[in-house]
């Protein structure tokens, strides 16, 4: 059924694995680079407009954060990885965060789909 965009809340702002919500909806998370625009599209996809924060400094998103639609599902939004103008320290944390969504997350078998985005026009 289709879920009541009416009905979307930031369930939770997780800093440490055990902080990840216990209940068993689905989830469908958003990864990819600082500043590629995971917020944004999390925002546009539930029709909001500053749900999700957007920044266009790289490093808005330093939280893992999950978006409770409807009691139906959650998106999650990773924190970005490359350029944030960060300390080194802040992007371990970062990073053991996001590796801890996928390692030390007793609901893994929720995650149903993982987005990769990518910016087609950035050169590398
Ligand atoms: N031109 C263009 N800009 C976009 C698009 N999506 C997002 N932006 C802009 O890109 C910047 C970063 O967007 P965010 O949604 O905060 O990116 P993020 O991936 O969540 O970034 P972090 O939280 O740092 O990981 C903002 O200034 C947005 O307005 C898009 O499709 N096209
Ligand atoms: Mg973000």
């Amino acid at each position: 059924m289709k879920p009541n965009l009416n009905n979307v809340s930031l369930k939770i702002t997780a800093g440490l694995p055990k902080q990840f919500p216990a209940d068993r909806l689905p989830q469908i998370a958003f990864s990819g680079r600082s500043n590629v625009g995971k917020s944004s599209l999390i925002n546009c996809l539930l029709n909001r407009k500053n749900l999700a924060r957007v920044s266009g400094e790289p490093g808005k998103t330093i939280t893992i954060n999950f978006y409770d639609v409807d009691r139906k599902l959650y998106l999650v939004d990773l924190p970005g990885y490359g350029y944030a103008k960060r300390s080194p320290e802040e992007k371990k944390r970062w990073s053991a965060l996001t590796d801890g969504f996928f390692t030390d997350n007793r609901n893994i078998d929720c995650l149903k789909l993982v987005c990769q985005l990518i910016d087609a026009t950035m050169t590398y």
